[in-house]
């Protein structure tokens, strides 16, 4: 475990280092385990970092959350101790008001329709959007659609809800959203999530199939229902201080290697659902369909008004509509 006071330090060492060599090593952190498609998606990456600038930049991978939750890892980013993140979306949600658009709950009508979004006009203002708040977004990685388990029963309809303590990121978006289907959202850090369940601190939670089974909470949790009602994605970040240090050469080479790692997250990204899914369907879990979804969009009405508030993501809101209906 690396505390923050020791990632400081190492950080402004190898800041001093990396000038007097003309080499640079960067770090970056990550919350999943180093199989998973994030981790390996930042891996590509790096190899290509060392690749195309001939062993001049390297990147060093810090995962399985030991730098801290994601929201303690993205203040050092910002604050430059720490020079690349890979985190979701919601994080990201109380220091950029765009980033709250892909975080809208039914938002987009499939995976498709997320992608085409966020590789086009959309998803580059978001990552723009960054900036003023110290992060460089270098690209988005998928994270699929985010659907409900909990260790009571399925959930079929929101009353089923009712009550239930369910773990959120740190979001408030997550926690009106989950608020509005009767639960109790209980924001708590990821890492955290896996002893809630087991103490019986929280009934349940909300992600992905990759992320329930990587956890390995779907061992405490036996019951995942259908509801997919995020598809938030992730996103890889750097310290704009990290960033500033770069050639502009340098920073296009990262630029494009981000970009280039995409495809290769998201082959190994597919693979991982449909093992995932398969994994903990063989042990046993539970899953259910939920058949009136209808029931649980509709209730969504008031977190939109209450996150959706300036004509820029009234703007973005619409575009990503646009791009779903053109299909
Ligand atoms: C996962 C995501 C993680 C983390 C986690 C969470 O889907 O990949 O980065 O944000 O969700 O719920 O905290």
């Amino acid at each position: 475990m690396i505390n923050r006071r020791h990632l400081i330090a190492s950080g402004a060492a190898l800041a001093v280092a990396g000038c007097g060599r003309g080499e640079r090593a960067l770090n970056s952190a990550d919350a999943h385990a180093a199989d998973y498609p994030t981790v390996q998606g930042v891996q590509a990456m790096a190899d290509m970092i060392a690749e195309r600038s001939g062993g001049r930049l390297s990147m060093k991978i810090f995962a399985g959350g030991q730098l801290g939750s994601e929201r303690d890892t993205l203040e050092l980013t910002v604050f430059g101790a720490l020079d690349l993140n890979r985190v979701n979306l919601a994080p990201l949600n109380s220091i950029a008001s765009e980033t709250v658009v892909p975080a809208l709950p039914f938002l987009f009508n499939s995976i498709d329709h997320m992608r085409r979004s966020l590789d086009g006009a959309p998803g580059q203002a978001i990552l723009d959007s960054l900036e003023p708040h110290g992060l460089i977004g270098l690209c988005f990685y998928d994270s699929g659609a985010r659907s409900f388990y909990n260790t009571r029963g399925p959930i079929m309809e929101p009353a089923d809800l009712q009550g239930l303590k369910i773990r959120v990121p740190n979001s408030d978006v997550y926690v009106s959203m989950v608020g509005a289907l009767g639960a109790n959202a209980t924001p708590m850090s990821f890492g955290e999530v896996y002893q809630g369940l087991v103490q019986g601190v929280i009934d349940g939670a909300e992600n992905n199939w990759p992320s329930y089974e990587a956890t390995r909470h779907f061992e405490a949790a036996r019951y995942y229902s259908l509801s997919r009602h995020v598809m938030a994605p992730e996103a890889l970040v750097m310290s704009r201080r990290s960033w500033d240090r770069l050639s502009p050469d340098d920073q296009d080479l990262f630029r494009q290697a981000a970009r280039d790692s995409v495809p290769v997250m998201r082959a190994l990204w597919d693979a991982r659902v449909d093992a995932s899914r398969q994994r903990v369907l063989d042990a046993g879990i539970q899953a259910n369909e939920i058949p009136d979804i209808g029931a649980f969009s509709e209730r969504m009405g008031d977190v939109w008004d209450r996150y959706v508030t300036s004509d820029v993501q009234r703007r973005l809101v619409e575009d990503i509509r646009n791009m779903g209906a053109a299909v």
